[in-house]
């Protein structure tokens, strides 16, 4: 047996090669993301990060800006599109704060200018089984959190989002506890690959993608990442999240991607790429991790996935 490359080569020169690799492999015409849409274009470098540049394909920009989930605007998937033009997204601010020494509240525009923006190519998997992938604009979560100073005290980051009656019509159903809250581990919001995203395609982020500025977790089922955020918040125990309340035998607080364990209602083995496979094209499998375990999977180790889904 010949031994896989990993083992002979030392691991920072064999990711680096694989990186460049897998910049190099990137067809031209994914190199730059074109201006898609109306939005503002957004400038951004394309990310050195391991993982966050995905060969897969990106979906279609009309696909993933028809094709949504924003309770807010309704539960239907054509309702963001068609609906949230009535989002203000200026002026925008978020509150940073709990278990912190410097809390404080941060304007749309500092953030734009707080950390160099990076193009990722990441998978989306929602937990309904179907999947995107979408070439974000941000930078990592971790350059925000760093700027207000966790204490020792911070284990946990709840994230929450706007709710407002007046530019949100999907309010008036019961649907969920608004506002829609989420949450992380501490560990897993700094991972470098769990981004704070404000464009996507090279434009700033269309309203029914979460406009000003969302949260991307590529590991995580879709709902994790959260959009129009107003409020992030460090704390020391584990934060309520809208799905988990809603039904916590069906969404656990981690909701990390794995084929291996099924949705109550529904297997979680396979998925459908929107744009790409039919409705009644055989499925693709659904990757561990949503294939980032490489990157991600040290954060589990020793876990029972099963449990702590
Ligand atoms: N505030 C808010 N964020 C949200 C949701 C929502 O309803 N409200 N839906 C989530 C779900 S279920 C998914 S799959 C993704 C979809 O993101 P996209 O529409 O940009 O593909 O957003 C997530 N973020
Ligand atoms: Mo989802």
């Amino acid at each position: 047996m010949t031994p896989a490359s990993h083992e002979i080569t030392p691991r920072p020169f064999f990711e680096q090669r694989r990186l460049l690799l897998s910049a190099l492999a990137l067809p031209a015409a994914w190199a730059t993301a074109p201006a898609q849409g109306k939005g503002a274009p957004l400038a951004a470098t394309r990310s050195a990060l391991p993982g966050a540049l995905t060969l897969d394909k990106p979906t279609a920009y009309s696909d993933a800006t028809s094709y949504n989930n924003f309770y807010e605007f309704g539960t239907d998937k054509s309702d963001p599109a068609e609906r949230a033009h009535t989002l203000r997204t200026r002026p925008w601010t978020v509150m940073v704060d709990g278990e912190c020494l410097k809390p404080r509240r941060f304007d749309l525009e500092e953030l734009l200018k707080l950390a160099p923006m990076e193009e990722r190519i990441y998978r989306l998997r929602c937990v309904e089984g179907w999947s995107m992938v979408i070439p974000w604009i941000g930078y990592s979560l971790s350059a925000l959190l760093k700027q207000v100073e966790p204490t020792g005290k911070a284990k946990f980051v709840e994230f929450t989002t706007l709710a407002d009656k007046a530019q949100m019509p999907g309010l008036r159903s019961g649907v969920l506890d608004w506002p829609y809250t989420e949450g992380l581990r501490l560990d897993e919001a700094l991972h470098p690959l769990t981004l704070l995203s404000f464009g996507m395609y090279g434009e700033v982020l269309p309203k029914q993608n979460g406009a000003p500025l969302r949260l991307v977790v590529p590991w995580k089922y879709g709902f994790k990442s959260a959009k129009s955020l107003v409020r992030i918040r460090l704390t020391e125990k584990a934060p309520a999240t809208s799905w988990n309340l809603s039904a916590p035998q069906e969404y656990g607080f981690f909701s990390n991607v794995n084929p291996q364990v099924d949705h109550p209602r529904w297997s979680q083995a396979t998925e459908r790429r929107i744009g790409e496979d039919g409705l009644f094209a055989r499925r693709r499998p659904t990757l561990l991790f949503n294939g980032y375990a490489d990157q991600v999977g040290q954060l589990y180790s020793g876990m029972d996935l099963k449990k702590w889904f």
